[in-house]
């Protein structure tokens, strides 16, 4: 029989790619979306079959974080053999402005499906996976950053997200359930959100190509991250799963870059000038910055066998031929008016 995943944050890009890997690997895979006014599961359409289909393998479910008792009921009803706690506040910015919701969804959420595992496993192991980050390294204390190097978050999302590491640790301690943290480095795509500074660049760099924007406002240059590719750590969220006990990894390239290196590469790419076109906004800085972000990933390369295998050359490549592409849809689209 098929293992069973269920995972939240399935609309996302990490979720989108999960269900992807998961699905190539003959899983039934359950996700649980929100209900919007809009739909939001452009990432996954490509996946989703007629769920009355005797072959579908994906189903949705509506549920939310912040909700307890729904997703109580979904994970009791499903009994999935795996569960991948994705979803979150996910943006750095926006938690400044948004505080209590980024707890509600990003910490006091993950709480809610460690508990949902903990009811579920007096009938059923299910495996628990939680998106931990890098971000809650914050004003780093040791480079690079390892398992062991400690914490002091600059923000309510790294501060959600190390109250939702610590739970997951308590639970694996307390219970003896099955959860593990992946503490993933900053990793992008194609399908990375557009409000997110790489996709930002790579999605106004191709506009601006095509002449549909002139310009491009950005915050802080100088910020350093440890950049990977979205579908390398999504295997690496499954291999935590697969290993014979639960632990907490690292998940990063070891290879740190300042996002004014980002852009100029993009830009290069593209024979566009960033002098011309830039504009810093004060807007987009931040009460309190990560200046430098840089994992070792050494523990899962030794334990799990896995490393990253996209540098990010390719990774620009990747991103800035997909949104060229998609400006040049929009100029069509555009000209057929
Ligand atoms: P993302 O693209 O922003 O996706 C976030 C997902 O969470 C979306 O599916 C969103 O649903 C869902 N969500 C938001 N609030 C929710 C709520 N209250 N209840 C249920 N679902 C909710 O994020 P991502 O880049 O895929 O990241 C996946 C996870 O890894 C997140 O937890 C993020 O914090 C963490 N992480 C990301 C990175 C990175 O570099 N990407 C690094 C470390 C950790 P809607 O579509 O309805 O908005
Ligand atoms: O792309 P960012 O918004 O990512 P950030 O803040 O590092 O957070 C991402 O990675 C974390 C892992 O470390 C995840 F946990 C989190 O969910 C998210 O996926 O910003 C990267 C850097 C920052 O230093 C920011 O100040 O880019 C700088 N930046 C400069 N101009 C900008 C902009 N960031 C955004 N979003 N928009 C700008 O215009």
């Amino acid at each position: 029989m098929s293992k069973r995943a269920f995972l939240t944050g399935i609309t996302g890009q990490d979720g989108s790619y999960l269900a992807e890997f998961l699905l190539e690997q003959g899983y039934e895979v359950h996700g649980m979306i929100r209900r919007a006014s809009t739909f939001t599961t452009g990432r996954i359409e490509h996946l989703y079959r007629d769920p009355h289909n005797s072959d579908a393998r994906l189903f949705l479910h509506y549920g939310d974080l912040t909700d307890g008792q729904s997703l109580t009921n979904l994970i009791l009803a499903l009994e999935p053999d795996e569960i991948y706690n994705l979803g979150a506040q996910s943006h750095v910015r926006v938690s400044f402005d948004q505080p209590a919701y980024t707890l509600q969804a990003t910490g006091a959420g993950a709480l809610n499906v460690l508990e949902a595992a903990r009811q579920l496993n007096k009938k059923k192991t299910a495996k628990v996976y939680q998106a931990s980050s890098s971000e809650m390294y914050g004003d780093v204390l040791e480079t690079p950053q390892t398992e062991k190097t400690p914490f002091r978050p600059q923000g309510p999302y790294a501060c959600a997200k190390v109250y939702a590491y610590h739970q997951t640790v308590n639970y694996r301690e307390s219970y003896g359930l099955f959860a593990v943290n992946g503490i993933l480095f900053n990793h992008e795509s194609p399908r990375r959100g557009e409000t997110f500074v790489t996709r930002k660049i790579t999605r106004a760099a191709g506009r601006i190509k095509l002449g549909l924007q002139d310009r491009l406002y950005l915050g802080n240059l100088d910020a350093k991250r440890d950049w990977g590719f979205a579908k390398d750590y999504v295997r690496a969220m499954w291999l935590m799963l697969q290993h014979h006990e639960p632990d907490d990894f690292v998940i990063a390239t070891g290879q740190t870059h300042t996002v004014r290196s980002f852009l100029e590469l993009v830009f290069a790419k593209l024979q566009l000038d960033p002098e011309q076109f830039v504009a810093i906004d004060p807007r987009y800085f931040r009460p309190a910055e990560v200046n430098l972000l840089l994992g070792s990933a050494e523990k899962a390369r030794d334990v799990l066998g896995w490393k990253a295998t996209t540098t990010l050359n390719e990774l620009v490549d990747l991103m800035v031929d997909h949104d060229l592409e998609l400006a040049r849809q929009e100029c069509l689209i555009a000209k057929s008016r």
